[in-house]
């Protein structure tokens, strides 16, 4: 396998997908071919499936709570923790996936590009994001209890903006000075706009990896593409580094 060079002057950018969780027991998108008790999921997880039948995205993110509050990290998202470690201000992570894995494994320079499975916000008031982990029975569209409205995942839904600082702090990583690695490990490459990061990483002159247990949709961007589980390769990636 060809090593992944990092060097006092690599700046390591990752990005991460469903596939790095995977092997903690989480379901991937792809994996369940788009679908949740036959709704495809853009539907669900959309202002649109919000509006039409709040309760039921509720017992779809309940759900998707209850599975992943006993998962704990894997070797892959171990091995990420590490490479912060070692280089600190010069590693970040922007994760899509939901799930908190990522700073249970004790990542702190962490993006959550599509939001958090365990924060909920108003759909009305402009209160703060707040930490909840209530698996609401079925049938339930739990209510701010400031202003009456309801209440929502705080979650980046498919046709909804992802935060404007998020996407910022990926950028002025992405063009600080240094020798850029854009890493992706455990993503289909399916989704806007994290799946075109590879290319912004390229036309900044960085060096782009996938680690992947499958082709993804745009594999064809990477310089080097590393198929296999991240528990697997992650860890021996590294080992060179
Ligand atoms: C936006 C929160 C501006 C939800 C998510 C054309 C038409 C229509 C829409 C669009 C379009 N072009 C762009 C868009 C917009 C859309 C989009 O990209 N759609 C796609 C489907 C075409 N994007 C958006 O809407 C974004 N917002 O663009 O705003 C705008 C506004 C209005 C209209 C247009 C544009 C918002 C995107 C965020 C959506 N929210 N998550 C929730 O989680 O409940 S995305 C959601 O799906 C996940 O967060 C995740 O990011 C994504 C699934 O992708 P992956 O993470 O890659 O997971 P996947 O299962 O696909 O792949 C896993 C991979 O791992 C596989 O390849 C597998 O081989 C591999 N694997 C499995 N096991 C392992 C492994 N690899 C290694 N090791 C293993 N063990
Ligand atoms: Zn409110």
């Amino acid at each position: 396998m060809e090593t992944l060079r990092i060097d006092e002057r690599t700046r390591l950018l990752v990005l991460t997908g469903a596939g790095v969780s995977a092997e903690s027991g989480i379901a991937t998108f792809r994996g369940s071919d788009g679908l949740w008790e036959n709704h495809p999921i853009e539907q669900v997880a959309s202002p649109e499936g919000f509006r039409e039948d709040p309760a039921l995205v509720w017992h779809f993110y309940s759900q998707r709570r209850a599975g992943a509050k006993d998962c704990q990290p894997n070797a892959g998202h171990l091995a990420i923790s590490e490479w912060e470690r070692r280089l600190g201000d010069r590693f970040l992570l922007a994760t899509q996936n939901v799930d908190g894995l990522h700073r249970q494994a004790g990542n702190r320079r962490v993006v959550e590009l599509h939001g958090n499975l365990f924060t909920t916000r108003c759909a009305r008031c402009d209160r703060r994001p707040f930490e909840d982990r209530t698996e609401y029975p079925e049938g339930t569209v739990p209510r701010c209890d400031e202003c009456g409205g309801r209440l929502r995942p705080h979650i980046v839904w498919f046709g909804e903006m992802l935060e404007p600082e998020d996407l910022f702090r990926v950028e002025q990583f992405m063009s600080e000075e240094g020798r850029l690695v854009f890493l992706a490990v455990g993503t289909s490459g399916a989704v806007w706009p994290a799946a075109g990061f590879v290319d912004e990483a390229r036309e900044l002159g960085g060096e782009t990896w996938l680690v992947n247990a499958d082709p993804a949709e745009n594999g064809g961007s990477f310089h080097r593409f590393v198929r296999g589980k991240s528990g697997d390769v992650l860890p021996i990636l590294l080992e060179f580094t």
